[in-house]
Order: structure tokens, then C-alpha cells, then sequence
């Protein structure tokens, strides 16, 4: 139905009478997104069908990637791009009146993340089919994403977001495959032939009740399949008095996304959540497994499951349970199925999310706490073993500890793979936190550095860059990232760079389009358009953004003989409802840019725009437009970041510090084709370690800072009362945990390195090219291909 324009034309409208009971000429842009979405699943359903049956029938190992959170953004445009069939559509609708964008923007981003952690999942989902590699994503069906944020008056507010609402033309239900959850209760123990046998009882039952939607490669017929679980009532309803409460707590499960950004609370409802995908996605995968095999002796010849983050890792003691009491497995084989199965990746180093209390826990899992347990009275004989009399050792690696279940350590001792996301947070996880597991196991720790799809944030996101890639240098590079290192020898060809920045030049406008449409302000396009898109958070520092934007504004204002090349700000960033100070900061944005936007001394020279509801959707027109990506994040914090790489491929320059994969974009590109600046992660662990950094010694030496820090409180923005002081505070009582102070005038060189390599067009293009050139090397193919291979051991199959 896509082979040609009026074979689809015919399609098309035939489907819109059969699904939508309307005539062409009564049908709404959604009725059009509806029909598209049912054509493509028709269209790849037989590929879905083949791809099950051949892993069925090949018995090949397959990956399970369990995660928390899949940002997907919206499919449409994907799904129709990886098809190859997205031209005959856009010019089958073009017919009809019908334009395939606005199609496009009328679906609903499935935001079922918060940022990078999410946004990865989908990434390595994408390059899984493309690859052809036999890996699903198993995750939750969260009712409400992450939330809509809307901007009133400088402040946040969060309003619930509803992908759902129109329906999901992607899934299917799929009712029969339901698995039983089971919490609360307690565990019997009794003697059966001569052996334990432990027996969860009076549990509350959950139904985990999949969705399945298809992965589509690229150029492939691979279709993987996303599972989200949705949770509902157990079939055999306890009808008693509390049968609504029991309704509305199970439902419960899959309402929300915790809107958390790396600070997790102890919430029993996200325990549940985590549990509820683990049992859910485990009992399907060990289901399907014993129908191909019979029993689970070979589960990890067959199966690989990863654990993101340690969100997922009751997989483990999960994975156990059903060995030990389902299979009635010896705890030594149930131990090594386990360990040989299962495989995580640590996604930060801050350590907040990595313990849960037991007096939450045990009651919840009992039967899931006790198997802990027994894996970390295991664990410490070993350790007692191997380092007889260390006792703080031993003490400081155990798995439960002072009334909490450390949920890394578990993952560590429970798994054969340990891996961090960028050399240098490697390094760190090796050499400091988590330096007694490496001593203790080194054979297991491993980097995988992060990519991102060249396909969604390239060839989607900037079809004006892709076509003039391909006009350079064919279109090898669509398959074959890292042949983009071809544009390197046009780097210096004058009408290479002329149509590289008409491009951006494009793309500029564009933006600025949709600037006004939203805000109502006006920029200036040929303006260096200073991009700082990303979760709103202490460390990332988009505080020493803004300092530096106050202080360009004071020095305007003060030096008649000052000026500066214009810039255009531009910010876009979430924050955790309950995070106070990151919300703070963004009506702290909001406050200069009033400033500054309306002040006619200035605002020829200077804007800051703030784009409200920043999200996958809205990422995609912005990485295109951008001439300065700001990745300025305390060293050693940033785990690896993944907007640093969607910059660099759309040819923006990085703006940054030492931190996460920047070291690596930095190797990549050189370092004169960056702007780095700032301490390096050892001199900020130094500092962390050592002490000896004292922030008002910047304050007082420094007068750009002084006077910036002081507008926070001294009446400089007149409608917010005290409302910065925390902020204030943070710099000067609190003795700026994220050296804010300590890199500001490092960061302010480093504005005017920007600026400087702005004015001379020939190198900036020549930057720009270079990056874009090397971005191939961070395309999430390569990641992919790494972990297939290191780690799960799977390979291609067709
Ligand atoms: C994160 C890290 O902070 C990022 O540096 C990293 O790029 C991504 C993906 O590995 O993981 N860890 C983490 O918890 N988040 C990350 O972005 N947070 C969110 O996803 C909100």
C-alpha cells in the first residue's frame, strides 16, 4: 500500500471510510494520524509476526532491556522514515491537501521518561532493529508521562500529561498474556520430602496486562516489540468492603512517572512500580522460555536480561525466587543461571536512589527480602573469605546495612556485567565509587559509552543537513554512522561551509518561527543562537549560564565601549515538582530575560528566550537550529550526557567543561574545536575530597561576580521579593557545592573564545563540519554493537 502514490492515496482513503466512518472531505487531522498509524502497523504486521517466529524458531539468545523509563517521543515520523516509505506518504497527502507535518504534530510524545536516562532506552530500542539484533524492551505503561510543564508568570506548574487520552494507535493488548503480581502477605515455610519450601500467602494480587508496541529498524524488516505493563485488578476480585480501595491502589501502579531527576524519595509506590515491571517482565520471559526449552537449566545461554540503572534490579532476587521455588533449583545453580543472565548498567554517581529502607521493603516483598538476604549473607562469607578480618570492608560492600538494602551493591554482586556510560564515569565507578567492588571483581566492570540515534536526531530531526550529507558524500553514512568522518575533507572547502550555515541559517529560522509563535518575541536570526536544553538541575549549572548572561547585561549597560556579537540564549528544562531550588532557577531565567528583553539598550544585543514544555518533540526543532551547545555541568558529575552528542551531529560547537562523553567528544573532534573550560573532574574530586575551595573568596575578588550575586537579593528584580535568597544562599553560606563561583570567569573566557570564533565564518564552518564529521563514533549503532557483543553475547539475525 506504499509501493506508489496512488496505490497509497487508494489505501488511504479506503481506510479513512472503514476506521474513521467519515467521508475525506468530514475527516480532522487526528482521523489522518489515526489512518496512517493503522497503515503502517498493517504494513509491518506480517514483518512482527516473522520476526517472533524466527526467534522462536532459531532459538537464538535474546536481550531483555528492562527500564523504568522509555522516552519515545513521537513514532509516526520515525516509524514512516525507517519504512522508507515516508516521501510516497508525504506526496500521497500533499494530493489530498493534506500536509504529512501537521499529521506528524497532532500525535501525542509518549513522554514515559524524565530526561537522558529515558531517552537512551529509546535510542538503543531503535538500533537493536536496526541491527537486527533480537532485543525488546520491557517497561511500564504509565496513564501519565512525565508532566506538561506551563509557565505562569516566571513559575512552573505541572499539569498532568495525557498521551493516552485519543488512544495509542502503536499497541495492542494483550489480555492472555497477563502475568499475576503478588504483594504484602507473609511467607510459609515447611519440609517437603527432606527440603525447604517457602510459600508466599495472603498476598494482594496485581495483573500486569501487556501492551506490546512494534520497534521498527531502519531499512530492515525487523520488528522488535516494546512491552509496557499496565496494571489492573486480579481476575478473582476479593469482594469485600474495600474492593474500590483495592481497585484504585492496583491502578495506582501504572498512573504516574515519578517526575524524579537522580533524587529518588523512598517511596512505596515507586518500590511497587519496580517490583510490578520486574515479576511482570521476568514471568513472561521465563513463560516463553519454558514453552521453547522446557525448563530454565539454559535460561542464560538463551536470555540476556539488562537491568537500566538499579531501577530494575529486583530482577535478581526475582530471577532467584522462580529458580528456587517455581524450579526448585539447589541455591548454587539458581545463582549461576542468575548472575550469568542478568547484566546493568549504572547511570550516575549520585547516590541518593541507590538504597531502600527494609522497613518499606520486607513487608511489601517478603518473600522477595528474604532471598536478599540470603544473597547478602552469601555475599559477605565470600568477602569474609577473600579479606579475613576486614570488617569495614566487608561492612561497607554488604548489601543490606544500617536498616537499608543497598540496591547497587546487589546489582553488582548479582550480575556479570558492570557498566558505566562514558570513559570517565567509568574511570570514577572504578577508582572511587565503587572502588571495593572493582578490587573485588574487576573482570566484571566495563564502559560502554552512550550514542543516540543519527536517525531520529539527524536524518528526522535536520532533512536540510541530511541532504546535504548525502550530496557530499553519498548516503553511506545513513547505514554506516561513522563513515560521516568523510565530510572531514570538505571541512575547508569554502562552498561546502556557505552551504553548511545556509542550512543552519535555515533551521535558524525556522526556530525563530516557532519562537514567536510561542512567546511572542521577536530574535534576531543571524544572531549565535546559545543553546542549554536539558533537566533543570544544580550540578548541569544552569545557574552559571544566567550569572554570565546577568553579567554581559550589567557590562552593556555600564561600558559604553562594550559590545558584544549578538546572542540569543536559549533555554528549555524541566523540573522535579518537588525540587525547589531547580525551580527557583527557572523563574530566576525568566526574571533576566525580562530584564533584558525589554531594555532598548540592550535587546538589540541580547535575548534570552525560555521554550516552556521541553520535550522530545520540541528537542527535535531546536538541536537543528543551534550554534552553541552548552554542556557545562560540574566535572565529574554529568554521568555522560546524550545532548552533547545531538548537538554536535546537527554541527553545533560545545560550550564545555571536562565532564561525562565531552572528554570523548573532545579526543574525537581536538580541543581547539570545542570551547572547554573550567576545573577538571579531578580537581573538582580533589576539592570534594580535600576541601580548600572557599566561594566567597570569588565573591569578593571577582567584581562581575559580586555585583551579579548581589542582584539576587538586593532588589535588582523588584516583583520577586526574597524568593532568589535560597539561591544566594547556595553560592555563598552553602560555599557553592558546584563551583559556580570557582569556573565563572573561566566560563566568560570561554564566552569570548565563542564569540571571537563567530566573527571568522571560515573557522567557525571548518568547527562545525569537523564535529559533525567525527559525530558518527556517538551514534547509539556503535553502543549497540558494543554491548551485543561484550555483554549479551547476541548476534544479527534475519
Ligand atoms: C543519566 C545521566 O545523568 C546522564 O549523564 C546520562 O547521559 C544518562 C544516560 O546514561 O543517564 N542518569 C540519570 O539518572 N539521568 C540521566 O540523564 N536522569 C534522567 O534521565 C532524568
Amino acid at each position: 500500500m506504499f509501493t506508489d502514490k496512488e496505490t497509497f492515496k487508494q489505501a488511504f482513503l479506503i481506510r479513512l471510510e472503514t476506521l474513521c466512518g467519515k467521508q475525506f472531505e468530514e475527516s480532522t487531522t487526528r482521523d489522518h494520524y489515526y489512518v496512517l498509524g493503522h497503515m503502517v502497523r498493517e504494513h509491518i504486521s506480517r514483518h512482527w509476526i516473522a520476526t517472533n517466529e524466527r526467534n522462536r524458531a532459531q532459538k537464538r539468545k535474546q536481550v531483555y532491556y528492562l527500564s523504568i523509563e522509555f522516552l519515545l517521543g513521537r513514532l509516526l515520523g520515525s516509524n514512516l522514515l525507517n519504512l522508507g516509505v515516508r516521501q510516497v506518504v508525504e506526496e500521497g497527502l500533499r494530493d489530498l491537501g493534506i500536509r504529512l507535518e501537521d499529521v506528524e504534530e497532532s500525535e501525542a510524545d509518549a513522554g514515559l521518561g524524565n530526561g537522558g536516562l529515558g531517552r537512551l532506552a529509546a535510542c538503543f530500542l531503535d538500533s537493536l532493529a536496526t541491527l537486527n539484533l533480537p532485543g525488546h524492551g520491557h517497561g511500564i505503561r504509565y496513564k501519565h508521562g512525565l508532566f506538561d510543564q506551563k509557565i505562569v508568570d516566571g513559575y512552573q506548574v505541572e499539569l498532568p500529561q495525557q498521551w493516552l487520552r485519543h488512544g495509542n494507535v502503536w499497541e495492542i493488548r494483550k489480555e492472555e498474556l497477563a502475568v499475576e503480581v503478588n504483594f504484602w502477605g507473609k511467607v510459609e515455610v515447611y519440609e517437603q520430602n527432606g527440603c525447604l519450601v517457602f510459600r508466599h500467602i495472603d498476598s494482594k494480587k496485581v495483573m500486569a496486562v501487556p501492551y506490546d508496541m512494534p520497534v521498527i529498524g531502519y531499512g530492515t524488516n525487523t520488528v522488535n516489540t516494546l512491552r509496557l505493563w499496565n496494571a489492573e485488578p486480579a481476575k478473582t476480585f476479593p469482594l469485600h468492603k474495600d474492593v474500590m480501595q483495592y481497585k484504585r491502589e492496583t491502578e495506582a501502579i501504572s498512573e504516574f512517572l515519578y517526575p524524579d531527576d537522580a533524587h529518588d524519595e523512598g517511596k512505596i509506590l515507586r518500590l511497587k512500580q519496580q517490583y510490578f515491571l520486574v515479576a511482570a517482565s521476568l514471568g513472561s520471559i521465563v513463560r516463553a522460555h519454558r514453552l521453547q526449552h522446557g525448563n530454565l537449566h539454559q535460561l542464560h545461554e538463551y536470555v540476556a536480561i539488562h537491568v537500566n540503572d538499579t531501577h530494575p534490579v529486583l530482577a535478581i532476587p526475582e530471577l532467584m525466587r522462580i529458580l528456587l521455588d517455581e524450579e526448585g533449583m539447589s541455591w548454587e545453580e539458581a545463582w549461576h543461571i542468575t548472575t550469568h543472565t542478568i547484566a546493568y548498567t549504572n547511570h550516575t554517581t549520585l547516590s541518593e536512589r541507590l538504597r531502600m529502607a527494609i522497613h518499606l521493603f520486607q513487608p511489601l516483598l517478603p518473600r522477595i527480602y528474604m532471598i536478599v538476604e540470603e544473597i547478602n549473607e552469601r555475599f559477605c562469607r565470600e568477602l569474609w573469605e577473600r579479606y579475613p578480618g576486614d570488617w569495614g570492608r566487608i561492612e561497607q560492600m554488604a548489601i543490606i546495612a544500617h536498616g537499608v538494602v543497598k540496591m547497587a551493591h546487589l546489582a553488582i554482586a548479582g550480575s556479570h556485567s558492570v557498566n558505566g556510560v562514558a570513559k570517565l564515569h567509568t574511570e570514577i565507578l572504578k577508582q572511587r565509587e565503587m572502588r571495593l567492588f572493582y578490587e573485588w571483581a574487576p573482570h566484571k566492570f566495563n564502559n560502554k559509552t552512550n550514542g543516540v540515534t543519527h536517525r531520529r536526531w539527524l536524518l528526522k530531526a535536520n532533512p536540510e543537513l541530511s541532504a546535504l550529507i548525502t550530496d557530499t558524500t553519498g548516503s553511506r553514512w545513513i547505514h554506516e554512522p561513522e563513515t560521516l568522518i568523510e565530510l572531514k575533507p570538505h571541512a575547508s572547502d569554502p562552498a561546502f561551509q556557505q552551504a553548511l550555515s545556509a542550512v543552519k541559517q535555515q533551521r535558524k529560522g525556522k526556530l525563530a518561527a516557532r519562537i514567536y509563535e510561542k512567546t511572542g518575541i521577536r530574535v534576531d536570526e543571524s544572531s549565535i543562537f546559545d543553546v542549554q536544553v536539558k533537566r533543570l538541575h544544580a550540578y548541569k549549572r544552569q545557574l552559571l549560564n544566567v550569572l554570565h548572561i546577568m553579567y554581559l547585561y550589567n557590562r552593556l549597560k555600564e561600558d559604553p565601549h562594550f559590545s558584544i556579537y549578538p546572542r540569543t540564549f536559549i533555554f528549555g528544562a524541566k523540573a522535579s515538582p518537588g525540587y525547589y531550588y531547580a525551580k527557583r532557577i527557572i523563574k530566576l531565567i525568566h526574571s533576566v530575560a525580562d530584564k533584558v528583553n525589554n531594555d532598548k539598550q540592550t535587546n538589540e544585543q541580547l535575548k534570552v528566550i525560555f521554550l516552556e514544555n521541553y520535550r522530545v518533540s520540541l528537542a527535535e526543532e531546536i538541536f537543528p537550529a543551534a550554534d552553541v551547545s552548552e554542556q557545562i555541568s560540574t566535572a565529574s558529575i554529568e554521568a555522560s550526557g546524550t545532548g552533547n552528542m545531538k548537538f554536535m551531529m546537527n554541527g553545533a560547537l560545545t560550550l564545555g567543561t571536562l565532564d561525562g562523553a565531552n572528554v570523548e567528544i573532545a579526543e574525537a573532534v581536538g580541543k581547539e574545536n570545542m570551547f572547554l573550560f573550567g576545573l577538571t573532574a579531578e580537581e573538582v574530586l580533589n576539592y570534594y575530597e580535600h576541601g580548600g575551595y572557599r566561594a566567597h573568596e570569588y565573591y569578593h575578588h571577582d567584581k562581575r561576580i559580586k555585583q551579579v550575586v548581589d542582584q539576587l537579593v538586593n532588589g535588582f528584580f523588584p516583583d520577586v521579593a526574597d524568593y532568589f535568597e535560597p539561591i544566594y544562599d547556595s553560592l555563598l553560606t552553602q560555599n557553592d557545592e558546584y563551583f559556580v563561583l570557582r569556573d565563572f570567569a573561566a566560563y566568560t573566557e570561554a564566552h569570548e573564545r565563542v564569540e571571537a570564533a563567530y566573527r571568522d565564518p571560515a573557522r567557525w564552518w571548518y568547527m562545525s563540519a569537523v564535529n559533525i564529521a567525527h559525530s558518527g563514533y556517538f551514534a547509539s549503532d556503535r553502543t549497540i554493537a558494543e554491548y551485543a557483543v561484550d555483554i549479551w553475547g547476541i548476534s544479527p539475525s534475519m
